[in-house]
C-alpha cells in the first residue's frame, strides 16, 4: 500500500451536485443504482479524466448521459473507475451489486443483528457505489431504499422522507431527501425491524424538530438518558455557540456491531448500542456520562463537521478536535467541571502521552498516511481538543466565540482546512497565531523543565521555564512552541495566593505566562513571602511539566492550592514520588516502606469537610499502572504493579477506619439518578471500598457482598463484583461471577462488562480464562464491542498481558491475525499495545517484536501493514 501525502492535495476536477441513489436491499446481493449529476470544475483542464472510487463492487452497468459507455471508454481496477473523456457537465449512472452479509469489516453497507446499516467515514462509501469519495465533494442526496416489508419495516436515510409506497413481492420503499449538500462520508442508511422513541425540540427560532431514537424493541426502555442528553446538547449549542439545528428531524439509531462509538451522519446518527443505551440496572455512572458526551459530540458535529467539513482527511482534527472540545465543555457545564477536567486529563496523560512516545506518534495534522482509519487517534481527537482549548484561553471566550461565528458563516457548506479555522480565530482576536500553528505540525509531548528561586532581599521570585519536544518518527528537529502556562504563587506561610506582578504589571492572583522561547525567565516582583508555585493550572497546555517539588511542597499544595485541579495534581505527584521509591525498592529487592507523608495527606483529605465528593474521590485514587508506566524511562510492569498494590494496602491498613466511615456515610438507598451529586457520592464510596478490599477487611467483604447482592444499580453492582473478582479469594469471586453471568446472559452490553471484569483481575489464571471466554457463546470476534471487552481489556491487564513467557503477546497476535481478515480497523486498534515494545525490558521487547514479525508474515490489510511497518521501523 502506498502512502497519501498532504502535499499532493489537488482540488477535485469534477464535482457532483446531485446524487440519486436507489438501494434494493438483499443480504447476499444488494443492488445499488446511482445517478450522479457531475460538473467539471471551471479551473480544471478540459481533458481531465474523471475518477470515481469504488472497491469490492460488482459493476453491472455504466451510462454517461443515459448512453452505455463502451468498455474501451473507461478503466476499472480494484481502486475504482477512470473515465478518460467526459463533457463539462453530464450525468453518470451506475448499477452495482454488493453483499452486505459478507461485510465483516463493518465499513460501507453491512448487516448487524439482521438489520442493514452503513458506516462511511472515512472511506466506506466507495464500498457502496462508484463515487468521488473525498470530503471536498459535496452533493445534495436523494435516496430510495427498497426492502422487505416484514424484515425491514423501517427504512431510513439522511434528511426528510418525501415518498413511500408498497411494491410487488412484499417489498416497500421510502425516498429520503437531504437538502444540505454533504460529502459521501456523511451518507447513512438503516433498514430493519426497529422501534422508535420520539420526542420534540423547539429551536431558538421556534422551529419544531422531531427527535427519534431507533432501537431493537427490547431496548425501548433504555433510551431516556440519550434523549434527555440530546435535548440538553441541542439547547447548549444554541446558548453557547448560537448553532441551531437545520432539519425537521434528527434520528439516532443503535446498532450492535459498530467499529466506532458513533457516527454523525447528517440527520441520521448511527450509534454503537454501547454509546446510547442506558438503564440504572445495566449501565454504570461512567456509561451514563459517556452516553451523554457521545450524544452531544455527534450532535455538535452537525455544525463542526457537517455544515463545515474537512477539505481532506489530513484536516480530520479540524472537526474532531473542535467537536471534542465542544463536548468536553458541554459535559463540564452539565456536570462537575473540575471532575470532568481531572478525568479527561488523567486519561489524556496516560493514553495520548503513550501514543506520542511510541512509533505511531504523529502531529495533529499528519503529513501522510497509508490508511486513514488508523488516524482516528487520541492525538487527532484529544490533543486536537487541547489545542482548541489553548486557543480559546489565548484569545479569550468572547473572541473565540466571534471567531467561531465567523468560521461557521464564512465556510458554511464548504470543506476547509485547519488554517481556515485558526485564521478566523486570529482575525476575530487580532492576535498573531503563527507560532501557535506549530502545535498542529509538530508531533510529540513537549516537556517543560521548571525551577524557581525566591530572593528574600528583593522580594522577587524568578521562575525559569525551559521547553523541549523529544524527537518523534520522521521529525527530528523541533521548534519552540507557544505554551500558555496558567499559574499562581501560593504563599508558603499564609497559604494564600499572592498577588502577581510581572514586568511591573499587576496580574491578580492567577495568571497565564507565555513560554515562546526555548528558555525564558519570568521575574515576579513584590512577592511578600516565599511562595510555592502552582503551575499549569487546569492543565493549561498538553505538556509534561517537571518541577522539583518536595513532598512537603506537594502536601502543602494538596490542601492549600486555590486551584482544585492542581490540588488533585499535587495528590498525584505526591503519590508518584512514593511510588517511584517503591518501584526502585522492588527492583533492588529492598524491603518496601510506605511514606507516612502520603498516609498523613490522605488522612487529612478523608477527615476534612468535603466540598465536592467526586473531586475528593479523584484525589484519593492512585495513578493507574498505565499512567505510572508513562512516567518511567523503562516500564517495569511487575515493579509498578507491586509498588501500587503496596501503596493501596498500606493506605487500606493505615486508614481503615477513615475509609470505613466514608463508605458508610455514602451508602444511600435513594432511587438511582445520574446526577453529579449522586455520581460523586457513589464514586467516593467506591474508592473507599476499594481500599478496604485491598486489605480484604472482613467487614468490608461483607459490605461488598451486600452491595453486590442488593443490586441497587449497576454502578454499585459492578464495583462490588469487580472487587470480589479481583480479590485473592476464589470463594468470593466465583459465585459472584456466576450469578452475574446467569442473571445478565440475555443482555449483550452487560455481558461485555462481565468479560472485562474477569480478564482485568491480577491473578495468574487470566490468560487461560481469556482463551476459555473466547469460546463463550456470548463472545464473537466479529463484534467489536466483544473484542474490546475481552481482548482489549486483557491487553490493558498489565501484569498478565506482559507475562514473561510471552503467552499474552501470542494470544493477542493470534487475534490480530484473525481480525486482519475480518475487520482490519479493529485488528489495527487491538494491536496497538504490541507496537509499544520499545518501552519494555529486553526480554519483553524480544517477545513482542517476534509477535510483530509473525503478524508481518501474513497477507496484511493496509491498516495492520501500516502499523506493523511503523512498529518495526
Ligand atoms: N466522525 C467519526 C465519529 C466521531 O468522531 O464522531
Ligand atoms: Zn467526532
Amino acid at each position: 500500500p502506498q502512502p497519501v501525502h498532504l502535499s499532493d492535495y489537488q482540488p477535485p476536477a469534477y464535482r457532483v451536485t446531485h446524487t440519486e441513489l436507489t438501494f434494493d436491499l438483499d443480504p447476499a446481493s444488494t443492488r445499488v443504482e446511482a445517478r450522479l449529476t457531475i460538473e467539471r470544475h471551471p479551473e480544471a483542464a478540459p481533458n481531465a479524466p474523471l475518477f470515481l472510487n469504488g472497491e469490492q463492487l460488482t459493476l453491472e452497468s455504466l451510462l454517461l448521459d443515459d448512453e452505455p459507455l463502451a468498455e474501451s471508454a473507461y478503466q476499472h481496477d480494484d481502486k475504482g473507475l477512470t473515465v478518460a473523456n467526459v463533457p463539462a457537465a453530464f450525468t453518470l449512472a451506475t448499477r452495482v451489486r454488493l453483499a452486505p452479509e459478507e461485510n465483516t469489516a463493518l465499513e460501507g453497507l453491512y448487516q448487524s443483528s439482521g438489520m442493514f446499516c452503513t458506516q462511511c467515514e472515512a472511506e466506506g462509501f466507495r464500498r457502496i457505489t462508484f463515487y468521488p469519495d473525498r470530503p471536498d465533494v459535496m452533493a445534495v442526496f436523494r435516496v430510495t431504499v427498497i426492502g422487505d416489508a416484514t424484515r425491514e419495516p423501517v427504512l431510513l436515510a439522511n434528511g426528510n422522507p418525501v415518498e413511500r409506497g408498497e411494491l410487488e413481492g412484499g417489498r416497500h420503499f421510502v425516498t429520503w431527501e437531504d437538502p444540505h449538500p454533504k460529502p459521501a462520508y456523511l451518507f447513512a442508511l438503516v433498514a430493519g425491524d426497529l422501534a422508535c422513541v420520539e420526542d420534540h425540540f423547539t429551536t431558538m427560532n421556534g422551529r419544531e424538530v422531531t427527535l427519534q431514537i431507533w432501537v431493537e424493541e427490547e431496548n425501548l426502555g433504555k433510551t431516556d438518558h440519550a434523549m434527555a442528553s440530546l435535548k440538553r446538547a441541542m439547547r447548549w449549542d444554541e446558548d453557547s455557540y448560537g448553532r441551531e439545528y437545520d432539519l425537521d428531524r434528527f434520528m439516532i439509531v443503535a446498532v450492535n456491531d459498530f467499529n466506532m462509538g458513533a457516527m454523525e451522519n447528517k440527520g441520521l446518527n448511527i450509534f454503537n448500542s454501547a454509546a446510547v443505551l442506558t438503564h440504572p440496572d445495566t449501565a454504570t455512572d461512567a456509561a451514563f456520562q459517556q452516553v451523554e458526551g457521545i450524544v452531544a459530540h455527534e450532535y455538535f458535529h452537525n455544525w463542526s463537521g457537517n455544515r463545515v467539513t474537512c477539505r481532506d482527511w489530513f484536516q480530520l482534527s479540524l472537526k474532531e478536535g473542535f467537536t471534542v472540545f465542544r463536548d468536553q465543555s458541554f459535559s463540564a457545564d452539565t456536570n462537575s467541571a473540575p471532575v470532568k477536567r481531572i478525568q479527561d486529563v488523567a486519561f489524556f496523560r496516560t493514553a495520548q502521552f503513550a501514543e506520542d512516545a511510541g512509533p505511531t506518534a504523529h502531529s495533529i495534522r499528519p503529513e501522510h498516511y497509508i490508511e486513514i482509519t488508523n488516524f482516528y487517534t487520541l492525538t487527532i481527537y484529544e490533543k486536537g481538543a487541547e489545542v482548541v482549548r489553548m486557543l480559546k484561553n489565548l484569545v479569550g471566550w468572547e473572541a473565540f466565540r466571534r471567531g467561531s461565528d465567523l468560521y461557521f458563516e464564512r465556510f458554511d457548506g464548504q470543506a476547509v482546512t485547519i488554517e481556515d479555522f485558526v485564521g478566523c480565530m486570529a482575525e476575530a482576536s487580532q492576535q498573531d497565531l503563527t507560532q501557535f500553528m506549530r502545535w498542529y505540525h509538530q508531533a510529540g509531548t513537549p516537556e517543560i523543565d521548571a525551577h524557581g528561586e525566591y530572593d528574600y532581599v528583593n522580594a522577587e521570585y524568578r521562575l525559569t521555564l525551559r521547553q523541549r519536544t523529544p524527537m518523534t518518527p520522521g521529525q527530528t528537529h523541533k521548534q519552540p512552541l507557544h505554551i500558555p502556562v496558567r499559574m499562581g504563587l501560593v504563599g508558603t506561610k499564609s497559604g494564600h495566593d499572592l498577588t502577581l506582578t510581572l514586568d511591573g504589571e499587576k496580574r491578580g492572583k492567577d495568571t497565564v505566562i507565555h513560554l515562546r522561547e526555548a528558555e525564558q525567565t519570568f521575574v515576579f516582583t513584590d512577592v511578600a513571602e516565599a511562595p510555592t508555585p502552582s503551575l499549569l493550572r487546569n492543565f493549561s497546555a498538553p505538556v509534561k511539566l517537571h518541577f522539583p517539588y518536595s513532598r512537603e511542597d506537594l502536601a502543602f499544595l494538596l490542601t492549600e492550592d486555590s486551584d482544585g485541579f492542581n490540588r488533585w495534581e499535587a495528590s498525584q505527584r505526591l503519590a508518584m514520588l512514593a511510588l517511584n521509591d517503591l518501584i526502585a525498592a522492588h527492583r533492588n529487592g529492598v524491603e518496601k516502606v510506605m511514606d507516612t507523608r502520603v498516609i498523613d495527606a490522605y488522612r487529612a483529605l478523608l477527615t476534612a469537610p468535603v466540598n465536592d465528593k467526586a473531586v475528593l474521590a479523584e484525589m484519593l485514587k492512585l495513578p493507574s499502572e498505565a499512567c505510572i508506566a508513562e512516567s518511567q524511562p523503562l516500564v517495569d510492569v511487575d515493579a509498578i504493579h507491586a509498588a501500587r498494590e503496596f501503596v493501596r494496602q498500606s493506605l487500606g491498613f493505615a486508614l481503615r477506619d477513615e475509609f470505613m466511615a466514608v463508605y458508610t456515610a455514602n451508602v444511600s438507598s435513594k432511587a438511582y439518578a445520574p446526577t453529579p451529586e449522586q455520581i460523586g457520592q457513589r464514586s467516593l464510596k467506591s474508592v473507599a471500598l476499594a481500599y478496604l478490599m485491598a486489605v480484604e477487611d472482613e467487614e468490608a467483604i461483607e459490605r461488598c457482598q451486600a452491595q453486590f447482592d442488593a443490586g441497587h444499580n449497576m454502578t454499585d453492582v459492578r464495583q462490588a463484583l469487580t472487587l470480589l473478582v479481583h480479590s485473592s479469594r476464589d470463594e468470593l469471586a466465583a459465585p459472584a461471577l456466576k450469578a452475574f453471568g446467569e442473571k445478565w446472559a440475555h443482555d449483550s452490553l452487560v455481558m461485555d462488562q462481565w468479560f472485562s471484569i474477569q480478564v482485568s483481575r491480577p491473578q495468574e489464571d487470566v490468560l487461560e480464562r481469556v482463551k476459555y471466554l473466547m469460546q463463550h457463546p456470548a463472545f464473537s470476534l466479529k463484534n467489536p464491542n466483544k473484542v474490546r471487552a475481552l481482548l482489549g481489556a486483557f491487553a490493558q491487564n498489565r501484569v498478565n498481558f506482559h507475562r514473561l513467557d510471552g503467552a499474552g503477546y501470542a494470544l493477542l497476535a493470534d487475534a490480530v491475525i484473525e481480525l486482519n481478515r475480518l475487520n482490519p480497523e479493529i485488528a489495527a486498534r487491538l494491536m496497538t499495545p504490541l507496537t509499544r515494545w520499545r518501552r519494555f525490558d529486553d526480554a519483553r521487547q524480544a517477545l513482542m517484536q517476534a509477535e510483530l514479525e509473525r503478524i508481518k508474515q501474513e497477507p496484511l490489510s493496509a491498516n495492520v501493514y501500516e502499523l506493523v511497518e511503523k512498529a518495526l521501523a
